[in-house]
């Protein structure tokens, strides 16, 4: 069991000395040594030597995704390149993923508090842990991954997908902890008598699911469904991954590790903090991180934060389930999506014309996309192979660029609704 109760029970005073220390410590890491943060400050006339404690963070300038896509794909690194010693990357904005860098000590670090957040989980070496994110890039297997092994479970890497050896390998390995985003779980339990499959042929007992929104209803039918407790791990591959919070058995917020993530509230409109229990866009400043430290990165998700001592004892400061977004990033099976990514591609191809919408359905709960284009007026044709083929040849340039499965649907120009004010192009028929 791994509780690091020095930290995660820590009065609030020895929390803020210690985050004072980390922050001063960081701010001179990153003006000495990535130039992005160094013109920030010396634009804002803003010295290392300004932050004198944890109070002073709101001096420092802000970070944002589109930060990390112009330095795309190292630039905000902090070490040499021999020093880093593992690369992940999600979604930008556009054709370019924002990619991140860890050093040997930020993966030690992440270890640590994902172990912290499996413990919290009530997990232990007497579990086997069936890990269905995805491995690769995306943050989530790999990340959970390292974290189960130094809890000490035994650990099935099935990553995402297929869903009936899933349902398999947990019946023949016995698992008895599934980690997956949400909706995969739903679909999952849903699946169980299409293959054959009763609850009686599972030893399930505990699901720690995240990387999409979630309510608590969905988390209490879960924990029906499926007979389990469910808990909610929240993170950013920006800030390190998952387990930048999860929630305990009280669930009344998740427990952000502070000590390494520090946590801010802000307005979405003016970006002035705001006072606990307000709810705006999420901040975080990495305070120990090497490879590619983040001063007051603007997550866009939206919670509050509360600093009672939850009743399991810990002292870390809560945030609320994350309750939406502030931008337009759709999370389809966990995968983040902005519209304007497929923008980028019907533009890049030039085969069509810019004139779209999106349909997300949700279809035995896994997330599907149709999108619907308009062709060019120059370039019409009847001939069906011919939209076969051009509707195929998007369907795999948007595969390729953004890793999800899109049905493509050529309509004729003119026929998508256009809009008076800011364009619709996203229509999300999912249930909320
Ligand atoms: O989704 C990391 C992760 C993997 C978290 C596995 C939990 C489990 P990104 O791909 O960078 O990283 O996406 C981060 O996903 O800003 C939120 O909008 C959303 N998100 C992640 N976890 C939760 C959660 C991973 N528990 C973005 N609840 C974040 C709500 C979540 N939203």
């Amino acid at each position: 069991m791994i509780w690091n109760k020095d930290i995660e029970c820590m009065g609030r005073d020895a929390m803020r000395a210690l985050q004072s220390e980390r922050l001063i410590k960081l701010v001179q890491q990153v003006y000495a040594n990535v130039a992005f943060y160094r013109r920030r400050m010396d634009e804002m006339g803003v010295k290392p030597s300004d932050i004198q404690s944890i109070d002073d963070i709101v001096k420092l300038p802000f970070t944002y995704k589109t930060d990390l896509r112009d330095n795309y794909p190292f630039n905000l690194f902090a070490v040499p390149m021999k020093d880093i010693v593992r690369v992940h990357a999600s979604s930008g904005t556009t054709g370019k993923p924002t990619t991140v860098g860890y050093t040997k000590n930020d993966i030690e670090n992440w270890r640590e508090v994902l172990a912290r957040c499996l413990t919290m989980a009530g997990i232990s070496n007497e579990d086997v842990m069936q890990i269905s994110y995805g491995y690769g890039l995306f943050t989530g297997g790999l990340g959970v991954h390292y974290g189960a092994e130094n809890v000490g479970c035994a650990v099935i890497p099935i990553s995402g997908g297929n869903t009936r050896r899933q349902l398999q390998l947990m019946s023949d390995f016995g698992s008895t902890v599934l980690a997956c985003t949400p909706s995969y779980a739903l679909h999952l339990a849903d699946a169980l008598a299409e293959y054959g499959y009763s609850l009686a042929d599972m030893k399930l007992k505990i699901g720690v699911f995240g990387a999409e929104p979630w309510t608590e209803n969905m988390r209490l039918e879960l924990e029906k469904k499926w007979g389990i407790k469910a808990y909610d791990i929240y993170g950013l591959s920006e800030i390190m991954g998952p387990g930048v919070a999860n929630d305990c058995e009280a669930h009344t917020g998740l427990h952000v590790h502070e000590d390494h993530f520090y946590p801010e509230i802000v307005h979405p409109d003016s970006k002035l903090p705001l006072a606990d229990g307000t709810e705006g866009e999420l901040v975080f400043t990495t305070l120990t991180k090497e490879g590619i430290p983040l001063l007051r990165y603007n997550t866009r998700d939206l919670s509050t934060l509360t600093r009672d001592t939850c009743e399991c004892g810990r002292t870390l400061v809560r945030m609320k389930k994350i309750t939406g977004r502030s931008d337009d990033m759709l999370i389809i099976r966990g995968v983040n999506l902005f519209p304007s990514q497929i923008e980028h591609v019907l533009l890049e191809m030039g085969e069509t014309s810019a004139h779209y919408m999106l349909y997300v359905d949700n279809v035995n709960n896994l997330d599907t996309l149709e999108l619907q284009v308009e062709m060019d007026e120059t370039k019409l044709t009847d001939t069906i192979r011919e939209l076969q083929d051009l509707s195929k040849k998007i369907s795999h340039a948007l595969n390729s660029a953004i890793g999800l499965s899109v049905k493509v649907t050529l309509v004729e120009p003119k026929t998508i609704a256009r809009s008076e004010g800011k364009a619709v192009r996203v229509v999300d028929r999912r249930k909320k």
